[in-house]
Order: C-alpha cells, then sequence, then structure tokens
C-alpha cells in the first residue's frame, strides 16, 4: 500500500529531523506526553532512595562521540560539583549523578553502557509509544503492506544483536506505565520484548499526540502494565456466548431472507460483545442511559443483541412488516423508512446487575449525518436528568471507515466536543473499519494514514484492534468507557476488520477487490478462531460450544415464528416525556399565546434590568434604558425585546428555552445582546437567566456556536427532540448559509416525522431581505424550504377553527413575520400546543430597527378588546389584513396585493407615496401551510381587485412558485378566476440571488414598487428589469 508506505516515510523523516534537534528543541504538544525539562523527567525523593548509592565514576570514561571536548569538560566539571555538593547543582543533574553514574559503576552488565545508549534506549522507548501501532498486527486478513517501521529498528538507535542480552540502565521515571516499574536495569531483549508485547500486538494505541501528561501516563499505565488477556473462565464464557450471538444472528438472517439487503455484519461481528462489554463497563461507572447513532452496517445485529429490541419484531419488519395499530386511536405511521433505519429506545440489564437506558436514534441513509444529533440529544438527556457531572448519560456513534474519513461532519461535530454549551463530557466513537467503502479502497478514499485520523485534532486517544481478536476488543471497548468515564472526552475505537461479502449481500465484492475476496473466502470468522483459542487452551469444551450454539439457534427459530403473527402495538414515537402529545390523527386544541399584562411587565422589568455596579458599554445602557421605557410605556416595542418577552415568558411557563448559533449572543445585526459585557472587568450578564428566583443556569441558553452549520443545526435538533417542553431554536448567521445543513433540513427536519414518527419543536431563525447585500446575504432561500412542505397545492384541507388539523398534518412551519408581536406569538405558539412543528422563521435584517416595525404592549397580553385580541383571542396571525380597516366588502379595492416580509413596508410607504388608496395589501405571515381561510376571506373583501403576489426574490426564487398554485386553488373554489389572474411582481428569473452592485439593487427594488402601485392592469407573464 504505496499511500501507508509514503505516509510512514514522512513520519520517519520527521523522527529523524527531532532525534537529530534533540528532546529540548520540541514543544510540549510535540508529542512528548510530559514537561520536557530534564529536571521534571527523573525521580526525586522517594525513589532516590531506592537508587544504588553512587560512586564516582570519572564521565571522560563514558567516553562518546557526541561528548566532544566542550561537553565532556563541563560534565566533569559538574560531576566534580556534585560530589562537593550536591545540591550546588540543577536537581536534574544530581537526579542524574545519583542515578546513572551509581547504576553505571554497581553493576557489571552495564558497565560498558554509554550516556547515548542510554539516550538512545529512552528514545526506542519512546519510539514504541508513539509508532509502536505502526507495527501492530491490526489487519485480520494479513493484506495490510504496512512494511518494516525504520523507527522501531534496532539499528537506528545504535543497537545490534549482539546487544539483546546486555543490560542496559533506564533509569527511574516520574511516569507511569513501563519506566514506572521500578526496574531500572534490564536487558535489552527483555525491554524490546515489553514493548512490542504492549504496542505491537493486536492493539496499536495512538495516543502520543495528547499534550496532557496526566492522560498520557493513565493510558500508559492500562497499555504497559496490564495484560489485557486476563480474563476469568466465566467472562471468556460470556464472551463466546456474545460473539455466538452476533454471529449467528446474520447467518439466520442470510438463510431466511436470501436475497434480501441487510448490510450485514460478517467480517466485523466482534462489534457486538466489544459494545456490550463496553455498555456493562460504562454502566459499572455510572452510566445510565446511552444514545446510539449509527449507519446501516450492522445495524439490525445491535438492534437485536445490543439495544434488545424484540427479535420477533425485527423479523416481522424484516419481512416487510405490519404497520403499527393503535385501540381507540387513528393510525399514525407516516411514510415509514427501510428496516435498518429506525430508531428505537429499550432498557437492558447488564452483567454487572445494573440496567441500562439505550436509544438508537433513527438515522437516512445520508452517512454520519446523525452525528450532531446523537450529541445535542445526550447534552439535552443531561439537562433533564441533571447530570451535572456528565457521567450518567453518554453518546457512542458507530461509524464506516469510509464515512469517518470522508464525511466533513464528523469533523464539526469532534469540535462541538468541548464547547461549554455544548459538551456532553465525551462520545465514544466505535469505527467499523472493513477496509473498504462500498467499492472504494482506502487508498482512493482518504490521504491519511488512519482512516480515524481526525480525531486527533481533538487529543483523543485511538485504539486500533484487530476485529479477529475478540478479547482485545473488548478490552479496548472497555478502556474506552473507562477514559470516557475519568477524562470526559471523546476516545475512538477503531475496529480493523473485513466485510465478508459485498457492499450488500447481493452485490458481488470480486469486480473489484479480488484478491481481498480471495484471501477473505478462505478466512475463518472470528467466532471459529475464538472457538479454536478457548478450546485449545482447554477453557471451553466442545460440548459447551454447541450448548451455546442450539441456544441460540433455538431461540431465533422460535422469534421467527412469532414474528409471523407479532402485531406492534406501542406507540413507538411517543418516549417518556411526550406522554400526552399528539398525533396528526388526534386534533390538539389550538391554545391562545396572549400573557397577563402583570406578567409582560414583571418579565418585562427582569430583562431590562441590569445590575447596579455592573458598568455596559454605553450604547448597550442606552438599549437597556429604551427597553424599560418600552416596557413602561407599553410602545414601541421593537423586535429583540419581543423576542426576549417571548423566551422570557416561556421560561415562567416552566420551559427550557436554549438558542444557539453563530455570534447570537450579541445577534450577527447586533440587535439582540442578550449576553452585556461590564466594559472594566469583562464580566458578562444575561438578564434572562434571571427571570425567575432561583433560576438554573441553563434554563435558558444563548451560545454562539463553532462555526458549522451542519454540525450546530444537528446538535440542536437532536436537543429539540428529547423533551417538548422546550423551545429550541438555531439561528444562521444569514439564512443562506443554512444550506451548509442542508442535509439536516431535506433529511431530518422536514421528514423526520414522516419516516420515523419522531416530533420536534425546533425553529430556526434564517436572517434575510433584500437590502443591496449582495447574493449571499439577501435571499435565505425560501423556497426550498416551501417546496420541502407537503401540503397539497390543489386541495383546501378543513379549516373550520374547531376541527383544523391542517399544521398538525403537514411536516413543517414557514413564515416570514412583519411584526414584532408577531415574531412573539409564533414563537409560543410553538409550545403552547399538543405537538410539536418545525419552524422555519424568514427572519428580517432591517426590520430589526424600522421606525414602523414595532408593536404594542397591549398587542402581547390577552385582554379582550386588545388590539391583538380577535375572535379566538390573542394569537399568532397567520396573515395581516391591510392596515386600512377595510369594511368586510370593499367594492372600490381595485388591487390586492399579497406580500410577505420586509417588502410590506416598502409597498405600504410607495403606497403612500402614490396615494393608491385603491390598492389593498396584506401581509402572508404564515406562508406554509397555506392560510386557506384567510386568503379566501381576503378574496371576498375585494371583490373587483386585481390579484398580485409580489415578493423581492427573482421570479424562480421567493414563494411564487409556492403561492401560485394555492392562492388559485383558493381563487378556484371562490369562482374567481383562473392560474392567469395571479398577477407576478418580483425580480426576472435569475440564477444568482440577487445583485452585488448596490446602485442594481436600488433600481431593482424600485422597479418592483413601481410596478406594484402602476396604474394599468399587471401582465400575467411580466416582471421587474
Ligand atoms: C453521505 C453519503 N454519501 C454516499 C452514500 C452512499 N454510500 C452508502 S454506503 C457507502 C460506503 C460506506 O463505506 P464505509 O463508511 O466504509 O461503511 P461500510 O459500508 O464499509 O460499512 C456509500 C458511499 C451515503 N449513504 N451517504
Ligand atoms: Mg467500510
Amino acid at each position: 500500500m504505496a499511500w501507508f508506505r509514503a505516509a510512514s516515510g514522512v513520519a520517519r523523516i520527521a523522527l529523524r529531523r527531532n532525534l537529530a534537534r534533540g528532546p529540548l528543541h520540541r514543544g510540549a504538544r510535540a508529542g512528548w506526553g510530559y514537561p520536557l525539562q530534564p529536571a521534571r523527567c527523573f525521580h526525586s525523593t522517594h525513589l532516590r532512595r531506592q537508587a544504588p548509592h553512587p560512586r564516582p565514576v570519572p564521565l571522560s570514561r563514558l567516553s562518546d562521540s557526541f561528548l566532544d571536548g566542550t561537553s565532556s569538560v563541563y560534565l566533569e566539571e559538574l560531576q566534580r560539583a556534585w560530589e562537593a555538593d550536591p545540591s550546588s547543582v540543577d536537581e536534574s543533574w544530581d537526579n542524574f549523578f545519583r542515578n546513572f553514574v551509581g547504576q553505571a559503576a554497581t553493576s557489571p552488565g552495564i558497565s560498558g553502557q554509554t550516556i547515548q545508549e542510554s539516550m538512545r534506549l529512552l528514545l526506542l522507548v519512546r519510539a514504541y509509544q508513539v509508532n509502536g501501532h505502526m507495527k501492530a498486527k491490526l489487519d485480520p486478513l494479513g493484506l495490510e503492506e504496512r512494511g518494516t517501521v525504520d523507527d522501531l529498528d534496532l539499528a537506528l538507535y545504535g543497537f545490534s544483536e549482539a546487544d539483546l542480552d546486555r543490560e542496559f540502565f533506564l533509569g527511574v521515571w516520574k511516569m507511569s506505565g513501563f519506566l514506572s516499574e521500578n526496574r531500572p536495569v534490564q536487558t535489552l531483549r527483555s525491554i524490546l520484548e515489553r514493548l512490542e508485547q504492549a504496542y505491537c500486538g493486536t492493539v496499536g494505541y495512538e495516543y502520543m499526540h495528547i499534550p496532557d501528561r496526566e492522560k498520557c501516563n493513565w493510558l500508559r499505565e492500562r497499555i504497559e502494565t496490564v495484560n489485557p488477556r486476563e480474563y476469568t473462565r466465566e467472562r471468556r464464557a460470556v464472551i463466546l456466548d456474545r460473539l455466538t450471538w452476533s454471529t449467528l444472528f446474520e447467518n439466520f438472517l442470510a438463510t431466511k431472507w436470501k436475497a434480501a439487503k441487510r448490510f450485514g455484519l460478517e467480517g466485523g461481528e466482534t462489534l457486538i460483545p466489544g459494545m456490550k462489554e463496553m455498555f456493562d463497563r460504562a454502566a459499572d461507572l455510572g452510566v445510565e442511559s446511552i444514545v446510539i447513532g449509527m449507519p446501516h452496517r450492522g445495524r439490525l445485529n445491535v438492534l437485536g443483541n445490543v439495544v434488545r429490541k424484540p427479535l420477533r419484531q425485527i423479523f416481522s419488519e424484516f419481512s416487510g412488516g405490519t404497520k403499527p395499530v393503535e385501540e381507540g386511536e387513528g393510525l399514525y405511521t407516516g411514510t415509514g423508512d427501510v428496516k435498518y433505519h429506525l430508531g428505537t429506545s429499550y432498557d437492558r440489564p447488564t452483567r454487572g446487575g445494573k440496567r441500562i437506558h439505550l436509544s438508537l436514534v433513527a438515522n437516512p441513509s445520508h452517512l454520519e449525518a446523525v452525528d450532531p444529533l446523537v450529541v445535542g440529544k445526550t447534552r439535552a438527556k443531561q439537562y433533564y436528568s441533571h447530570d451535572i457531572e456528565r457521567t450518567k448519560n453518554m453518546g457512542i456513534l458507530i461509524h464506516g471507515d469510509g464515512s469517518f474519513a470522508g464525511q466533513g461532519v464528523v469533523y464539526e461535530t469532534l469540535h462541538l466536543s468541548a464547547l461549554p454549551n455544548y459538551t456532553t463530557g465525551g462520545t465514544i466513537h466505535l469505527v467499523v473499519n472493513n477496509q473498504v467503502a462500498f467499492t472504494t479502497d482506502p487508498k482512493s478514499g482518504r490521504s491519511s494514514q488512519y482512516c480515524t485520523d481526525v480525531a486527533k485534532a481533538l487529543d483523543a486517544p485511538i485504539f486500533h484492534v484487530n476485529g479477529d481478536d475478540v478479547e482485545a476488543v473488548v478490552h479496548v471497548c472497555e478502556l474506552a468507557a473507562e477514559w470516557r468515564q475519568t477524562f470526559h472526552s471523546d476516545v475512538v475505537v477503531d475496529l480493523v476488520c473485513y466485510r465478508r461479502f459485498g457492499h450488500n449481500e447481493i452485490d458481488e465484492p470480486s469486480f473489484t477487490q479480488p484478491k481481498m475476496y480471495q484471501v477473505i473466502q478462505n478466512h475463518p470468522s472470528s467466532l471459529s478462531l475464538y472457538q479454536k483459542q478457548l478450546l485449545e487452551s482447554g477453557q471451553i469444551s466442545k460440548e459447551d460450544i454447541e450448548r451455546t450454539q442450539s441456544k441460540v439457534t433455538n431461540i431465533l427459530e422460535e422469534e421467527f415464528v412469532n414474528s409471523k403473527d407479532y402485531v406492534p402495538k406501542r406507540r413507538d414515537w411517543l418516549s417518556a416525556y411526550w406522554a400526552g402529545f399528539k398525533s396528526p390523527e388526534q386534533i390538539s386544541r389550538i391554545r391562545n399565546t396572549g400573557v397577563k399584562p402583570e406578567i409582560l411587565k414583571r418579565v418585562g422589568q427582569a430583562i431590562t434590568t441590569l445590575p447596579e455596579n455592573f458598568k455596559p458599554h454605553k450604547a448597550i445602557k442606552r438599549i437597556f434604558q429604551q427597553r424599560a421605557e418600552m416596557i413602561e410605556t407599553g410602545e414601541g416595542i421593537d423586535w429583540a425585546l419581543a423576542e426576549a418577552l417571548a423566551f422570557a415568558t416561556l421560561i415562567v411557563e416552566g420551559n427550557h428555552v436554549r438558542l444557539s448559533g453563530q455570534d447570537v449572543e450579541r445577534g450577527t445585526f447586533s440587535h439582540r445582546h442578550s449576553v452585556v459585557h461590564d466594559q472594566e472587568t469583562g464580566e458578562q450578564y444575561c438578564p434572562l437567566d434571571h427571570i425567575i428566583m432561583n433560576q438554573d443556569e441553563e434554563m435558558f441558553t444563548v451560545s454562539n456556536s463553532s462555526l458549522s452549520e451542519f454540525g450546530v443545526l444537528g446538535f440542536e435538533l437532536g436537543y429539540s427532540m428529547e423533551n417538548p417542553n422546550s423551545l429550541v431554536l438555531w439561528e444562521a448567521q444569514f439564512g443562506d448559509f443554512a444550506n451548509g445543513a442542508q442535509v439536516i433540513f431535506d433529511q431530518f427536519l422536514s421528514s423526520g416525522e414522516a419516516k420515523w414518527l419522531r416530533q420536534t419543536g425546533l425553529v430556526c431563525l434564517l436572517p434575510h431581505g433584500y437590502d443591496g447585500q449582495g447574493p449571499e446575504h439577501s435571499s435565505g432561500r425560501v423556497e426550498r424550504f416551501l417546496q420541502m412542505s407537503d401540503d397539497n397545492p390543489y386541495v383546501i384541507p378543513e379549516m373550520d377553527p374547531t376541527l383544523r388539523k391542517q399544521i398538525q398534518e403537514c411536516n413543517w412551519q414557514v413564515v416570514n413575520v412583519t411584526t414584532p408581536a408577531n415574531y412573539f406569538h409564533v414563537l409560543r405558539r410553538q409550545l403552547h400546543r399538543d405537538f410539536r412543528k418545525p419552524l422555519i422563521v424568514m427572519s428580517p435584517k432591517n426590520l430589526l430597527r424600522h421606525k414602523d416595525c414595532k408593536s404594542h404592549l397591549s398587542e402581547f397580553d390577552d385582554v379582550l378588546g386588545h388590539p391583538g385580541f380577535d375572535k379566538q383571542g390573542t394569537r399568532f396571525k397567520r396573515l395581516i389584513k391591510d392596515q386600512n380597516d377595510h369594511r368586510e366588502i370593499e367594492e372600490g379595492i381595485n388591487r390586492l396585493i399579497l406580500c410577505s416580509g420586509k417588502v410590506y413596508y416598502e409597498l405600504d410607504e410607495a403606497r403612500k407615496k402614490k396615494e393608491r388608496s385603491d390598492v389593498a395589501i396584506c401581509r402572508v405571515e404564515q406562508l406554509s401551510p397555506f392560510p386557506y381561510d384567510l386568503i379566501q376571506r381576503e378574496l371576498k373583501r375585494y371583490p373587483n381587485a386585481e390579484i398580485v403576489w409580489c415578493q423581492e426574490e427573482p421570479m424562480n426564487m421567493g414563494a411564487y412558485f409556492y403561492i401560485n398554485p394555492r392562492l388559485y386553488t383558493a381563487m378556484k373554489a371562490l369562482g374567481r378566476g383562473n392560474i392567469e389572474d395571479v398577477k407576478y411582481v418580483g425580480r426576472a428569473p435569475s440564477a444568482a440571488t440577487a445583485t452585488g452592485f448596490s446602485s442594481v439593487h436600488v433600481q431593482e427594488q424600485n422597479e418592483i414598487l413601481h410596478k406594484a402601485m402602476q396604474l394599468e392592469p399587471i401582465k400575467f407573464t411580466s416582471h421587474a428589469t
């Protein structure tokens, strides 16, 4: 494998360079794992006493080429000084002379040892610690061409075969593991044996990139001094049992469903005993709940054998399954998904007698896309279970070798791992490294030596393990659990295995990997290897093995028979916190969202008050004073305050609020200021943390995120799915950047409920608006979200307020809101209903400070007669009718302009300027699902009006293509006009979302307004510019 050789060559050169420079030239992060001053490398008081009594040996006798004249003289002088007074030399030299000189003189076997030999020996030890993994026997197929590892070659360190039985002084070290064993004198042979055993067996450890000395010592202790093979007979029987289950499960599926795709685990069966032992160990160490994310490979096996989903259910689903039946309730099955994508959760007992809750998160085919969701869900579990230490809830991600190296979201997720508002105290990553990705070899699939190299950026230890050695797999899986519970950070297990069959069971792998598959054909399964090993060692009898095999086979057969009559009953989508929530088949009461005036005032004061001695920036001080006045007078409430009021009132009602995204604390447009900074001390104050007495620190969380869309949105989505009593929001810097997270929108947010029956009320804030900021800061691509909306453009659903289920039945809501009060209500509406739906908010930029974009406090309250209060009470307005107090029928209106978002204010202004009192302007605040009832109400109000859709976006973008058929459907039902009677005013079709020239922008914008107000009728196909 040329790629591998090249990589090791580079590493070799790097090491040579470092050798030449000597240790003191390497930085603390350069892989040494402990501070580099010699003084700290040697033991002091405790071990000094154990060192042999020093006897003077002139250093000049230890002549060596590197001791040129000057340095040997220097050393002799030092030695003389030390002999006269040990405290006169640096502690390092004191230690050196005590240990080295004394030892060298007392032991005849080492009398010939030179200083350079001693140093080279230490470098050799280090080389094993750093590069031993390169010599480890990781590939079960033995195909990996790793070549000899020069860094581990004795010759490089000046030793030869002849030195093997010489004794060498290694010294005593302030580090754990091999060098701590207080065996300062050893033969080279025994030193090498230990190093080979620890680093070059069936586990390759990579950890020397970790800069933390304590962590390296912890690992060294476990790697160099522990013999992982010391399992009891009982333990081995359990491992064998688990491996048998794993292997026979796949065999069973293969015989029953010969032609089905199941993405079997064959070749990597040791994953199952590894995972189970990892979970058992984690449970012993305090873990109570594990969230699992995994791809297709081996998913059914994990579901059956690890998560313990009933086998009969798995088999039933695998046979095509029956749709769930719920007595007394409707059938909520969604569109479903292929069997290897479904999620589930169960409690299972552990070997140590505990119970552990396991949830496997449903996922799409998009590899690795589920990663951030798993981490987000884990974090939410930690919040709700007050798991402050993050030791009770843990996330585990299983990856493929190709996808772990190739998918960017892996890196985006890894980079959340230590951020204060995103950390979960460590995710365990388990890579099922079958050394192929579909038909692609690693040499074409990645530039790094290992598929796991990306994790090195995070200082995560990486344990590469030969997947044929089940005990080694079990050992590293347990070690990973211990690491996570000890250091609360990520860790990676790279299970090097193979794929016995094709990518799926009907693929022919020899087309592309002929040599590999010649070897695989004759390669025994890990189960038979283990059985053989245990038989040979006499630990287990043939009868034991047969008994285990027939037990497993019998159960599998029984469950298969039972699967035929299996009828799923449980409403699978309901997890604990979601009890009482409604499926789309059950009507949910629509609730008002107005708040009592006194609560508004009280929380209003809390969120506009800064602590007395706090010294904010003077502009911020002014903003807070203005906000306080808005609350006081009730007048001129702006966007930011309305949002804060929505958050605060939800918190008062006991909900958790979490807002995350790039720069959200201040707000991209410097409008939110949810965290204020003391200009003298730098201290921070978040008013929304002080709404209720003894408010939990995290109850309101606002957090700037890493510069990632995919990772962070995925995280928040996972977070939102844990508990419905939370308002979780993700804000894009500009809506246009949200497409970096397109997979989350496409695969999860828009379709997750339909596919997996999992609800979420996640809110996405996507700043947009045409104000001349160019193509990536204007559009937000509302058309993408509308195109994914699943309401039928040609069918008007039941719209009667008491029977309406329109929102429940659609996949999500897309709004473009124009008043602060309406924004307040749409946020509150998210939680004031018995179901959850994602909400896409095309949020404003220039409306944040627009003089007319203000609301009165009375629009937020629930008082009869106040402006927000309509027939049903105070609620989010899906459509805002014309502000000119038109009667129920206005025959004198010649044009009805329907629009959405900030263009309304520009249209209103243009109407005033042109004195077009015969034009009515309505704001479609909720684009999807389409407010047929309110649109029809307005159509009826203006019987003679020309109907216009006005937008700022180019014709092939914006809401036009969504609105057009629906508006026509609404008109047709009223017997009014045809499709050509929906007139368009907006920009011409365009490839780019917006112009980069501000003068062109102004011209285009004027043309839109001009056209919207033109006296002559608007042509169907015409458009601005
Ligand atoms: C994002 C994404 N791109 C492409 C695919 C198509 N695909 C399915 S499996 C696969 C290979 C995966 O290889 P690896 O991660 O090594 O897992 P393995 O199948 O070997 O277990 C590919 C490319 C996909 N599912 N998701
Ligand atoms: Mg693979």
